[in-house]
């Protein structure tokens, strides 16, 4: 057995009871892929992730990639790459392509339940598998030569990177200095240094690796603004055939050296540096590059908070399984009985605070990140919250930053009460726990860090946005509120949950008043900067417990209709202790961005 545990029960749940896929499925829909094939698909990724998808995942840990300075390449270890292959043999990092590019064109929901069985096994291999999505964007902007050449790279399973970061431009993208110089058959020569760039050498995983680079052509303006985006492949090749040709301008320069997800190669990339132009193509021959960019970091980003809510998953049912076998102490209510038997770890009462914490915002936020995923397609948003496709676009765009911003502080947060459910051992390289951590510590950290999530939050798809989108979501969860099903089952949580939708209504407004307060005086806007990550954190725990009381509502009925399924009774005691202990705390945070002050911006750097 790998170290991957998946929860295919749980996600079954969500796509078919919660969400209700089946009906638009089953009535043919996306042609043949009904509700049965979809489970079946997520049986035989589920075989792959907890078999030879998983298996080198301790191992590619201990041997990472190997850098060769004389010919800039990276060396990948062998057991990494066989799991890599087998998950290519099945073709699954196509699933998600549009059908002209020979994708299934499935639900986006479907697709990213899929991929959280790649991205809880074994990261790295989904990361290193982004070439046909990142030359799937390539084909939705590019002109009508360069579809051609997204589909030969698509058809020939090339790599792709993503190429914003460099060393004085990492959350401020615009200081970039990368240049771009335009040429005279109408090509660009691209010079420049990159860092951090993922897959930026794959060994022989791939035969060519299109590197999509943001750069300033020579005389554009200041910021993201003045970016335009290249297609930059690492060898040139026939238009017409993919036929490789000469080897381009572009080489790894170094490789990181990490506290996790060491198997994923984070490359230093230098452009034109080596004797060689590096020649770029501009994307779609428009000058566009930040919101181009952007179809990528949108998907990036979903991805991260998938990753990080995965690992969460797996680390939590780890530690249950661990948890149930483990004997210490006796039960607390003989502590004077020195004799008394010993018990399972799991009759402790702090163990089994710890064990629902990391059920309630594993499963809590896999239907966050669910929800967010059905509002990715017009149709299946109409049918979950009956949004029209404009609506649909900023829920998903109002949601994304939830997914990775919250996801990927509570999975490392509470990946911390797995190792601790495992006491001593849990240190240990025994047991994935440890390395789960390194691995998901990376997401709070790239694709955009927790603070400029909670900015693009509050700034943009929220006050931007007129608060339009974050409406209907407040709409779905009065309507929840109002309905009073759960047979009076859920009466004292719905009010916990009315509350804390007040609270976050009332922090929204706090910081609203704020930012319209910074007309009349610029600091207002510090007490934006200083409340907008407790923001994010709070509205995240608003949907979780949402979500975990709607699914609470499912359950019961379930069982009043005859089930006898334990895994319905943990669906109505998760959300009912998440109500409880978790929601009452958005009160606290209310109180405290009631009262933000800007002591702390006035204070001298000395006195820190
Ligand atoms: C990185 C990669 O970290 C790590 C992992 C790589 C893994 C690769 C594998 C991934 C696999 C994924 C599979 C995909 C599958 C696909 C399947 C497909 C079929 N939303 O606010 P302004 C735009 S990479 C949309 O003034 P500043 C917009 O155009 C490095 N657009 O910003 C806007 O113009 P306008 C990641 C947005 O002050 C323009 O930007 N690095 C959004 O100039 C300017 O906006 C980062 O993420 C948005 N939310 O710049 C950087 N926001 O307003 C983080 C902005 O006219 N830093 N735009 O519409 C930031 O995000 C900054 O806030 C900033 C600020 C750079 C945007
Ligand atoms: P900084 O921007 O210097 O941030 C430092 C601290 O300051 C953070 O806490 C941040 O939140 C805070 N901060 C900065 N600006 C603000 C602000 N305006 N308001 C509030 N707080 C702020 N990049 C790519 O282009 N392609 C890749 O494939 C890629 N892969 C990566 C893989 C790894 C393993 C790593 C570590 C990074 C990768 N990156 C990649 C880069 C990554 O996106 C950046 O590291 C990230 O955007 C943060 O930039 P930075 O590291 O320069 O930190």
């Amino acid at each position: 057995m790998g170290h991957y545990k998946s929860n295919v029960r749980d996600l079954e749940f969500n796509l078919f009871e919660v969400l209700g896929l089946g009906s638009i499925l089953d009535s043919g829909a996306y042609g043949d892929l009904d509700a049965d094939t979809v489970k079946e698909m997520l049986r035989e990724v589920r075989r792959l992730a907890e078999g030879p998808l998983g298996e080198s995942f301790a191992d590619a840990d201990r041997n990472p990639p190997v850098f060769d300075p004389e010919t800039h390449t990276v060396a990948i270890p062998e057991s990494f790459k066989k799991s890599f292959r087998a998950m290519q043999e099945g073709g699954w990092e196509k699933l998600g392509l549009p059908e002209e590019l020979g994708g299934l064109g499935v639900p986006r929901s479907i697709h990213w339940a899929i991929s959280e069985l790649i991205l809880g096994a074994q990261p790295a291999a989904y990361m290193y598998a982004a070439g046909p999505g990142f030359n799937a964007i390539f084909h939705a902007n590019g002109t009508e030569e360069q579809k051609k050449w997204a589909k030969i790279a698509v058809d020939r399973d090339w790599g792709a990177t993503m190429v914003l970061t460099e060393p004085d431009a990492g959350s401020d993208v615009g200081a970039g200095r990368t240049k771009a110089i335009q040429q005279e058959d109408g090509t660009w020569h691209i010079e420049g240094v990159k860092r951090f760039i993922t897959s930026g050498d794959a060994d022989d995983l791939f035969e060519n690796t299109v590197h999509l680079v943001l750069a300033r052509p020579e005389g554009a303006g200041p910021g993201t603004k003045g970016l335009s985006l290249f297609f930059v492949p690492k060898f040139h090749f026939d238009h017409e055939t993919g036929e490789l040709g000469e080897r381009n301008g572009v080489f790894v320069t170094g490789v990181e050296h990490k506290m996790g997800l060491k198997v994923s190669a984070t490359c230093e990339v230098t452009f034109g540096g080596h004797g060689v132009p590096a020649k770029g193509w501009l994307v779609g021959e428009v000058h566009n590059g930040i919101a181009q960019m952007f179809d990528v970091i949108e998907n990036a980003r979903m991805m991260v908070g998938t990753k990080a809510i995965a690992t969460l998953s797996t680390g939590y049912l780890n530690a249950l399984e661990y948890a149930k076998t483990r004997v210490q102490g006796a039960d607390l209510t003989q502590m004077t009985d020195k004799a008394a038997p010993r018990v399972t770890i799991t009759h402790h009462p702090d163990v089994r605070r710890a064990l629902m914490m990391q059920k309630a915002y594993a499963e809590g936020l896999r239907a966050v990140y669910l929800y967010t995923a059905a509002h990715q397609n017009a149709d299946i948003a109409e049918l979950v919250s009956g949004a029209d496709a404009d609506l649909a676009a900023r829920v998903n765009d109002l949601l994304l930053p939830i997914v990775k911003g919250v996801g990927s502080e509570r999975a490392y947060q509470y990946l911390t009460d797995s190792l601790q459910t495992f006491g001593g051992s849990g240190f240990l390289q025994d047991y994935p726990i440890e390395q789960y951590i390194r691995d998901a510590k990376i997401d709070s950290l790239y694709e955009g860090t927790t603070a400029i999530q909670a900015q693009d939050f509050f700034f943009r798809k929220i006050a931007r946005d007129r608060g339009v989108a974050l409406a209907h979501v407040a709409g779905q969860i009065s309507k929840f509120l109002e309905r009073e099903g759960g047979n009076g089952r859920l009466k004292a949580e719905r009010k916990l949950l009315a509350t804390a939708l007040e609270d976050v209504q009332g922090m929204a407004a706090t910081l609203t008043g704020h930012l319209m307060g910074a007309q009349e005086d610029t600091k207002e806007l510090y007490k934006v900067g200083l409340g907008s990550v407790r923001f994010l954190m709070a509205v995240g725990d608003l949907l979780v417990g949402w979500q975990l009381l709607s699914q609470a509502e499912i359950a019961i009925k379930a069982l009043d209709n005859g089930s006898t399924e334990a895994f319905y009774q943990g669906k109505i005691a998760t959300a009912q202790f998440f109500a409880r202990n978790v929601l009452p705390e958005l009160t606290a945070t209310r109180n405290v961005l009631a009262n933000l002050d800007n002591d702390i911006m006035e204070l001298a750097e000395a006195a820190f």
